[in-house]
């Protein structure tokens, strides 16, 4: 196979000439060639089988110890004035990194096969939806696109028909940390990522494109690519409002994606429906409401945690046809992972486990499987026009001060509150975890442009006839003074949302505070949860010094990105800085 489309067919051709593969093999997407790429990785011992009486179709990969995370201080993007990239990301000048990853993919494809990928990110048929081609020599990337994304005839199909398409250039190298790029060269519509094999650097439909890419085209075209799941919740009386949440990586967005409602949530017949887990692209409709989709058509999600009373959902969805990347194994090769029964045998590295070595699956070891095996996989996830989004929610891993959940006054206030979201960080990227950093709206590692511009994007939303979701900030990893989480978290969150949904409808009063609209006393439900009332108040509670600091801090913060900052982000900042000084009631007895 080749393509009648010049444009790719001289690309692919020019990539095979500097990086001289044995063969080049077009995929088509199809089952016989997803089998054959699973027997051949059998054999090259890229995958390893998994118990088949229990977890059909199910494999294991072992990565390089060195390659396990996404690898922010080796992510670059590369525009023609740095100025454009912004202090939120690593720049090169694209001729520099260009010459630098080029000599990197000089013959390295040598005695392997290149593997071209069509994919298309979102609805094959939805005008939102965006494709691109990527050129890999790793079958374990081939693979794992093909569950991630649309791959094969009808991606390039579409391919063909609009005439332009994503460039991704990827090959593993000799996974040398030291010999490793992660580069975006957005103006050219090109990402190119030489030395690691891992999912976020290697699977480029994913983060590189539909993020870092996509996020830069967004603030040109008028919309918006962002780090974020998408759900519906669905109320008794069969109404489902779609709710789309930016958490930081590892910070609970393919759990909340796939909730499970607590007990006397069901007996009413509340149900959940999962549209993403991780990316979301969302643009104005018609009627002035914002309109999303979920780009990828799998998830890439988190193992650790993953269990019958964290997420049941996603424990039903990977019983069959998963690739699992660096779990450990039980003693009759079933995966396993901290959270789960069963004890482990074999750790994530092929070792017989000893607890001496750290935990037996890698804290960030990963599923990749297909999203139609969830239980809960909304049909709407396919609509070529996206679902109308009511509420958009901020959060992350906050052990103090930040309040279980609050709602921004306006539009502007909700932006604020994105940009200002902070959480520790995870072990999703390489280097120390439980550090507290800003990560405005979960896109610090992901914005392909400056995040300046990115807030002026954001603001711009708000224009006449635009009916804009309402926006919140949630934490579900406030702490008490014994280290352990306030909240229970997981399937209890509905009862956050249910509050969400009834300040959309216009149903719960809520308590005014400078920081936003807190739930009421008793607007939280919470029959059949032992909470103590002291933790709830806790949890509600406005720490009205330690809010000065953070504002201050939010000023300081907003300040960083220099003359590029709107300057109604900053009025903003003041004025809830102001709003605190004023003397007030507690809002919350
Ligand atoms: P990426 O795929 O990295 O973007 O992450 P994600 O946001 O989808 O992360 P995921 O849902 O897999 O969350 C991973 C971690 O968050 C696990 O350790 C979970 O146990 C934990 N987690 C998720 N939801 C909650 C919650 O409501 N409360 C608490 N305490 N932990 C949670
Ligand atoms: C994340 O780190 O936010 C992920 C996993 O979702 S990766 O695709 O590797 O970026
Ligand atoms: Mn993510």
């Amino acid at each position: 196979m080749t393509s009648k489309l010049a444009a790719l067919e001289r690309w692919v051709n020019e990539v095979a000439a500097q990086t001289r593969p044995a063969k080049i093999h077009w995929c088509d997407g199809s089952d016989a060639e997803y089998q054959a790429l699973v027997q051949q990785m059998l054999q090259t011992g890229d995958l390893i089988e998994l118990n088949q009486q229990t977890h059909p179709g199910c494999y294991l990969h072992r990565s390089n110890p060195s390659d396990v995370a996404r690898v922010e201080h080796l992510t670059f993007v590369c525009t023609k004035h740095e100025e454009d990239a912004g202090p939120n990301n690593h720049w090169m000048a694209p001729a520099e990194a260009h010459a630098k990853i080029d000599a990197l993919f000089d013959g390295c494809m040598q005695g392997r096969t290149m593997y071209v990928i069509p994919y298309c990110m979102g609805p094959i048929d939805s005008p939102l939806s965006r494709c691109g081609v990527e050129i890999t020599d790793s079958p374990y990337v081939v693979a794992n696109m093909r569950t991630m994304t649309r791959m094969g005839a009808a991606a390039l199909a579409r391919i063909e028909r609009e005439g332009h398409f994503v460039k991704g250039l990827h090959s593993t190298g000799e996974l040398d940390p030291e010999r490793r790029f992660i580069m975006h060269f957005p103006e050219e519509l090109t990402i190119k990522s030489y030395g690691s094999g891992y999912g976020g650097n290697a699977l480029l439909g994913k983060k590189c494109h539909a993020l870092r890419i996509a996020s830069f085209q967004a603030q040109r075209e008028g919309w918006l690519a962002e780090h974020m799941l998408i759900v519906g919740i669905e109320n008794p009386q069969g109404q489902t409002h779609y709710i789309a949440a930016a958490f930081p990586s590892a910070c609970g967005k393919t759990n909340l994606a796939m909730l499970i409602p607590p007990e006397g949530y069901r007996q009413n017949g509340w149900r959940v429906w999962t549209i993403g887990d991780d990316i979301c692209w969302m643009r104005p409709g018609e009627d002035g409401r914002l309109y999303a989709i979920n780009p990828e058509a799998g998830f890439f999600g988190v193992a650790p945690g993953t269990s019958a009373s964290s997420n049941p959902n996603a424990l039903t969805s990977i019983s069959s046809d998963t690739i699992f990347t660096n779990v450990a194994l039980t003693a009759d090769n079933q995966p396993w992972w901290e959270g789960l029964p069963g004890t482990p045998v074999v750790d994530w590295q092929g070792r017989p486990y000893d607890p001496a070595n750290g935990p037996a699956a890698h804290p960030n070891s990963r599923f990749t499987v297909r999203a139609k095996q969830c239980p809960t996989w909304s049909p709407k996830a396919e609509d070529a026009q996206g679902v109308p989004i009511s509420a958009i929610v901020f959060g992350g891993r906050r052990p103090s001060l930040l309040p279980l959940v609050m709602e921004a006054r306006d539009w502007a206030h909700g932006v604020l509150m994105g940009a200002a979201m902070g959480s520790e960080t995870t072990a999703a990227a390489t280097g120390a975890v439980g550090v507290l950093r800003r990560d405005s709206m979960a896109m610090k590692p992901f914005c392909g442009y400056h995040y300046g511009d990115y807030f002026a994007h954001w603001l711009s939303f708000d224009k006449p006839g635009a009916k804009l979701p309402k926006i919140f900030h949630v934490n579900w990893f406030r702490k008490g003074k014994d280290g352990k989480f306030l909240w229970p978290g997981f399937g209890e969150n509905l009862r956050v949302l249910e509050w969400m949904i009834a300040r959309v409808e216009g149903k719960a009063r809520g308590a005014e505070t400078p920081i936003g609209t807190l739930p009421a006393t008793g607007e939280l439900k919470l029959d059949g949860l032992d909470l103590p009332r002291e933790t709830l108040a806790e949890l509600l509670n406005l720490d009205a010094s330690g809010w000065e600091m953070e504002l201050h801090a939010i000023g300081e913060y907003l300040d960083s990105f220099g003359k590029r900052l709107p300057a109604q982000l900053r009025q903003e900042q003041q004025r809830v800085q102001q709003a605190l000084h004023v003397p007030r009631k507690a809002a919350n007895a």
